[in-house]
């Protein structure tokens, strides 16, 4: 088996799995040109809710398995970003002002009746992952985020030209992460770098990535196949 690479080799592997993001999905790739219809809209934020409220509850089961204070300490953050704390009122909370800006009522998403089986069934498949996988593997799997700022971003400014029906006060969610995923990716790709030390350990990586990167594109296929996206 052939060494290590180096920390500079392994993130650069790491970074090049985002060509199987979901930002290259037909999905976003159809909300981002300004084409989809409001029910397609209103389909994806009522769908991505259930990923929203379970991001929290998956933090929360890598804490309980996390021994290293500091890493506690750094992820504990996470929870809170999603739940709130003191006077902000959470990214849960941003999601169902992003639905009410949408046209969705609060208690329609949060009741989940819209939420499709495949979609259910991705964030559940990660959720349980976080659960039982040992927790720098389930840290490692958050690493999708070493490409999200650029999705939020790219809606931040696409949606108020192609979307002015859209109240742009609902679009503080992806605001938010813009900064917030940064700084996750700081300690989850720490982690990463630091704990997966030898080549095997290394690849195993790159397949929990691979997992996790199946988990976003699948809910996205299971929302198309909904909502009428030509894949
Ligand atoms: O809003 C997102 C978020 O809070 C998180 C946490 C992180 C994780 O722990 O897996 N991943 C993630 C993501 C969020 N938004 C997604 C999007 O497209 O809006 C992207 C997703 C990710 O890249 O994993």
């Amino acid at each position: 088996m052939s060494g290590a690479w180096s920390r500079a080799q392994f993130e650069t592997k790491l970074r090049e799995q985002g060509r199987a993001y979901h930002i290259h999905h037909p999905f976003n790739i159809l909300l981002n040109s300004g084409r989809a219809s409001p029910a397609q809209i209103r389909g994806w934020v009522a769908n991505r809710f259930y990923y929203q409220i379970n991001i929290p509850v998956k933090d929360a089961a890598i804490l309980s398995n996390c021994p290293d204070r500091s890493v506690r300490r750094a992820w504990v953050q996470r929870i809170l970003d999603h739940d709130g704390y003191g006077d902000d009122a959470g990214g849960i909370e941003s999601w169902l002002r992003l639905a009410e800006a949408v046209g969705l009522a609060r208690g329609e998403v949060e009741g989940l009746a819209a939420v499709r089986p495949g979609v259910r069934f991705a964030v559940d498949a990660y959720v349980n992952f976080a659960r039982r996988a040992p927790w720098p593997e389930a840290v490692c799997s958050s690493l999708t985020e070493l490409f999200a700022p650029e999705i939020h971003k790219q809606r931040l400014a696409n949606w108020p030209e192609h979307y002015p029906w859209i109240d742009p006060a609902g679009l503080g969610y992806f605001q938010s992460r813009v900064s917030q995923a940064r700084r996750d990716v700081e300690c989850g790709l720490r982690v990463t770098l630091d704990r997966f030390d030898t080549r095997a350990l290394q690849d195993r990586a790159l397949e929990i990535l691979k997992f996790k990167l199946d988990v976003l594109w699948q809910m996205s296929d299971a929302m198309a196949n909904h909502y009428g996206v030509p894949l």
